[in-house]
């Protein structure tokens, strides 16, 4: 109840910040896009997002947390143009798409600040797929008429999946960090995870494998033919300014 007052004072005075984690090319280790990640910042300290994004899933308080989040990231490729050149994905929950008309929404907000729907990429975990899946897809789909893209974030943790795999309304898989972590030394998790990366290659899904954070375990998936990866290896999620001096470079 505490946090979830401080949630409501805080989204009154909006003290969210977003901070910026790279995606880079495994070809040439340039920055392909950047995940934009929420940050709360309670009297000189974080919050972590895993904690209070849980809260406010369950108050409905993620309705205008989300909403400001996306306001602050649209307004953040407006201003600066090198996050018009690289695709920009925002984490939308579950209940965005469930409780009101997103598409709609994200439309306006598009319009207002003058942004291509093009830039944007909306990641959304497995987890989406547990209810009203009917609407959720059309949802979904609507997002990619639009013309954004649309990503399945930390894929293979939930309930699914291979068996829907193709059915989903989705441009990227992100792998998620446990199979990541454990792939150096585990064969049996390599060879689901090589099985798991073919298949979406060959459904022409684009790959990012998260939580890269050694060279081993980026050479092992640059091998398994995956492009695009993330992870403290490279770089942490960071503020704007800094971020935009790794992208001038
Ligand atoms: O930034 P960090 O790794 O601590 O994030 C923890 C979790 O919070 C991740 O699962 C991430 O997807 C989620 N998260 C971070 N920012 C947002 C956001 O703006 N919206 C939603 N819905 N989830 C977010
Ligand atoms: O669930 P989601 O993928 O949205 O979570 C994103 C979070 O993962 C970010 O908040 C970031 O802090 C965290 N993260 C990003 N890269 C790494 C990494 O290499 N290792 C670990 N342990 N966490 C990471
Ligand atoms: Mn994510
Ligand atoms: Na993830």
């Amino acid at each position: 109840v505490r946090l979830r007052n401080a949630l409501q004072i805080a989204l009154d005075r909006k003290d969210f910040e977003v901070y910026y984690q790279p995606i880079f090319n495994t070809a040439n280790h340039t920055i392909t896009g950047v995940e934009s990640l929420v940050r709360w910042n309670l009297d000189g300290e974080f919050v972590s997002p895993g904690e209070f994004i849980k809260i406010a899933e369950n108050t409905g308080q993620i309705i205008p947390l989300g909403e400001q989040v996306l306001d602050m990231v649209l307004a953040d490729i407006r201003r600066y143009p090198q996050l018009q050149n690289i695709k920009v994905t925002v984490n939308v929950s579950a209940q965005q798409l469930q409780r009101y008309n997103f598409p709609k929404f994200l439309a306006e907000r598009l319009a207002f600040h003058q942004v291509a729907a093009r830039n944007l990429t909306l990641e959304l975990t497995e987890g989406v797929f547990a209810g009203e899946t009917m609407s959720t897809i059309a949802a979904l789909q609507q997002l990619r008429d639009m013309g954004c893209h649309v990503a399945i974030d930390d894929f293979g943790t939930g309930f699914s999946s291979l068996s829907y795999l193709n059915r989903l309304p989705a441009d990227i898989i992100k792998i998620d960090r446990v199979f990541t972590h454990g792939i150096a030394d585990d064969p049996e998790l390599f060879a689901v995870v090589q099985k798991i990366i073919e298949l979406c290659l060959h459904l022409q899904k684009r790959v990012i494998v998260e939580g890269i954070e050694d060279e081993v375990q980026l050479n092992i998936f640059t091998q398994l033919g995956v492009e695009r990866v993330q992870g403290f290896f490279f770089a942490h999620p960071m503020p704007i300014e800094q971020l935009l001096k790794r992208l001038v470079k």
